[in-house]
């Protein structure tokens, strides 16, 4: 086990999931699972799997919860802190092409194969990232993916504050302002999971607007 790497797990409700999400990830780094006050079994399972588990008192969000994990993660030392849902979406297998990749920079993204989505879902993808990238001065092939491996010295200069899914771009905008030096990876995808339309997507432009214009 690496030391060094600690995986940050948001969780909200995902009792089904995330004790094999855990398993899976413990090979590569320490787990931190954040439990955003599930009213099931999250917690408990995930303790049981072999993570750390911070639980929030009241719901924060994602974006909140990814902060506690950051703040975690950095407390445990992380030199690499990686990032990835407890729905199963992501593969924990994936996590090595993150370690190769960020040994040569300070953020990798996992970029999703979209290509058997929807033809809305993936237009609506390709239009915000694009948008995004542009706003934020990036060059990522994905940037709504909960998948990313941050160098922990990065990780420590990067202003966060967004409380719901507005992270992923709020981490975009970080990345941009702070000139990483980026990557992406190609991740497992399965089609479909429960999770956020293209609604989201444009409510996380807005968002990265407002940070850029420095209403936020
Ligand atoms: N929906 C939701 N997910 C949360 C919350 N807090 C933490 N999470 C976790 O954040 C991760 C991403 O959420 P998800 O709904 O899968 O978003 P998506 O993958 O972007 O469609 C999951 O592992 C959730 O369990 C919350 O308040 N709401
Ligand atoms: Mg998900």
């Amino acid at each position: 086990m690496n030391a060094e790497v600690a995986i940050v797990i948001p969780a909200y409700n995902e009792e089904e999931s995330v004790a094999s999400v855990v398993r899976n990830a413990r090979k590569y780094g320490s787990v931190i699972v954040v439990d955003d006050c599930s009213k099931d079994m999250t917690a408990e399972r995930a303790r049981k799997a072999g993570a750390v588990v911070v639980r929030h008192e009241t719901n924060g969000g994602l974006g909140t919860s990814l902060r506690t994990g950051f703040a975690k993660a950095l407390e445990m030392r992380g030199g690499v802190v990686i990032t990835l849902d407890a729905d199963g979406q992501h593969d924990p297998d994936d996590i090595p092409k993150f370690l190769e990749e960020i040994r040569s920079c300070d953020f990798v993204i996992g970029r999703r194969d979209l290509s058997r989505y929807p033809f809305v879902k993936r237009f609506g993808n390709f239009f915000l990232n694009a948008a995004t990238n542009l706003v934020a001065g990036t060059s990522l092939k994905d940037t709504e993916s909960g998948f990313r491996a941050i160098r922990g010295s990065a990780l420590e200069k990067m202003r966060l504050k967004a409380s719901r899914y507005e992270i992923a771009v709020d981490i975009v905008y970080e990345v941009g302002r702070l000139k990483l030096k980026t990557a992406s990876v190609p991740v497992r995808s399965p089609v479909y999971v429960k999770g956020v339309g293209v609604w989201d997507g444009v409510r996380n432009f807005l968002y990265l607007l407002k940070r850029k214009l420095g209403i936020i």
